[in-house]
């Protein structure tokens, strides 16, 4: 099986494509309908290892696929629910390891931020408030067979 476009990167331990998007920049939801386009949804990141792949392979300043400095910014399918816990939007599961917060974060910023997004040139995540728009990352699992 291969991913929905190949342009989309293929993480082969875990049959899993990725994709970045690094034309439009789009509000959260907006996002994550484009995502759903293509069967996928924004990406949820597993564990240490799935987020080390991601930055390694998917995010193009650390992959080194465009160079560094961008200084763009990527969301991810992490949301603040109403008791205040971090939950992925693509099974609604809460986050079971601590993530890749960037220092400080998350600070729910004037009380208003329940999204989260990737820094291109580090890797780590702030909250940012879900209407604000940037780039995404998209995430495909391949169907066993
Ligand atoms: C930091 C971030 C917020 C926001 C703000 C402008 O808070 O945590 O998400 O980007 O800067 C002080
Ligand atoms: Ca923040």
């Amino acid at each position: 099986m291969e991913c929905p476009r190949p342009e989309w990167k293929q993480r082969r331990e875990t049959n899993t494509c990725y994709w970045f998007e690094d034309g439009d920049r789009l509000p959260q939801y907006k996002a994550d309908e484009r995502c759903r386009r293509y069967d996928g949804k924004l990406v949820k990141i597993d564990d240490a290892e799935e987020c080390d792949w991601i930055n390694g392979n998917v995010i193009p300043d650390l992959s080194s696929q465009i160079g560094g400095g961008n200084g763009r910014s990527f969301y991810m399918g992490l949301k603040r629910d109403g008791a205040d816990q971090w939950r992925w939007e693509l099974d609604n599961t809460i986050i079971s390891w601590p993530g890749n917060w960037d220092a400080g974060e998350p600070n729910n910023h004037r009380n208003k931020e329940n999204c989260v997004i990737i820094y291109e040139s580090t890797g780590k995540w702030n909250d940012v408030m879900c209407g604000d728009s940037f780039h995404y990352v998209c995430e495909y699992q391949i169907p066993p067979q």
